[in-house]
C-alpha cells in the first residue's frame, strides 16, 4: 500500500494528501517531522538523505520532492489525462507552474508563515512587510494567467493546482494585506468546493 510519511500540517505533505484523495488512492499516513519528530533516525535517512518530509513509498520506490510525488501518483496512479495531462504542452505547462510554486511563491510566503504563525526568531516585522510584498506582486502573475479558465490549464483541475492552491490557502489564511485579485478569489472559491482540498489543505494554520 502507498506510505506518506509527514506531519498533516505541512504545506508540502498537504499536496500529497490533497492528490491521493483526488485520485481516491487508499494509503496509510505516518506522523513524522516538526513536534513528532522521527527524522534523525537511521531508516528515515534512508528514504530522505534530506531528513524531510513528505516521503512517498511505493513499493521498494521512496521519493521525496512534494512535487515530484505529486506528478508520480498522477502519471503512476491516476486516471490517462487525468490529473497530469497527456498531452506534453500542457505537462511542461504543469511542469512549469509548480516549479514556479517552488521557485517564487513558497519562497515568497514562507518568511511571513515562520514569523505569524510559528513565531520563529529568526524573521522579523521587516519580513512579514517583504513577504507581504513578494505574495502581492506573485499573485498578480495568477491573476493574469487566470483570464479565461477556472482552474491553472483549463476548465478542468489538474496537478498544476495543487501546489499552487496549497499556497493559495496560506495567503488567503495568513493575517496579510492583499490587493483585491477577484479571479484569484474566484480560483481559492472553486478549489474550497472540492471535499478533498478542504479536508487536506484548508486546515489552520499551525
Ligand atoms: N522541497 C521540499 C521541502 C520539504 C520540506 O522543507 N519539508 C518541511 C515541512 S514543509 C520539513 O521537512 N520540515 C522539517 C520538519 O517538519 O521537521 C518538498 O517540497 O518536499
Amino acid at each position: 500500500m502507498l506510505k506518506v510519511w509527514g506531519r498533516l500540517n505541512s504545506i508540502n505533505v498537504q499536496k500529497v494528501m490533497w492528490t491521493l484523495a483526488e485520485l481516491e488512492l487508499a494509503h496509510e499516513q505516518v506522523d513524522v517531522g516538526g513536534a513528532y519528530g522521527g527524522l534523525d533516525t537511521a531508516e528515515y535517512g534512508a528514504l530522505n538523505p534530506n531528513r524531510k518530509i513528505p516521503v512517498l513509498q511505493d513499493g521498494a520506490l521512496a521519493l521525496w520532492e512534494s512535487n515530484a510525488i505529486v506528478r508520480y501518483l498522477a502519471e503512476a496512479h491516476g486516471p490517462k489525462d487525468g490529473l497530469c495531462p497527456a498531452d506534453p504542452k500542457e505537462k511542461a505547462r504543469a511542469d512549469m507552474w509548480m516549479d514556479w510554486q517552488v521557485s517564487t511563491l513558497l519562497p515568497a510566503i514562507t518568511p511571513a508563515f515562520h514569523k505569524l504563525i510559528r513565531n520563529n526568531p529568526d524573521y522579523t516585522e521587516e519580513d512579514v512587510r517583504t513577504a507581504e510584498r513578494a505574495c502581492a506582486d506573485a499573485f498578480r502573475i495568477l491573476e493574469d494567467w487566470l483570464i479565461g479558465h477556472d482552474f491553472m490549464l483549463g476548465e478542468r483541475m489538474t496537478m498544476a493546482d495543487i501546489p499552487i492552491g496549497a499556497v493559495t490557502h496560506r495567503w488567503f489564511a495568513l493575517p496579510l494585506g492583499r490587493p483585491s485579485l477577484p479571479r484569484v478569489e474566484a480560483y481559492y472559491r472553486r478549489l474550497a468546493e472540492r471535499p478533498a482540498y478542504a479536508q487536506h489543505v484548508m486546515l489552520p494554520l499551525t
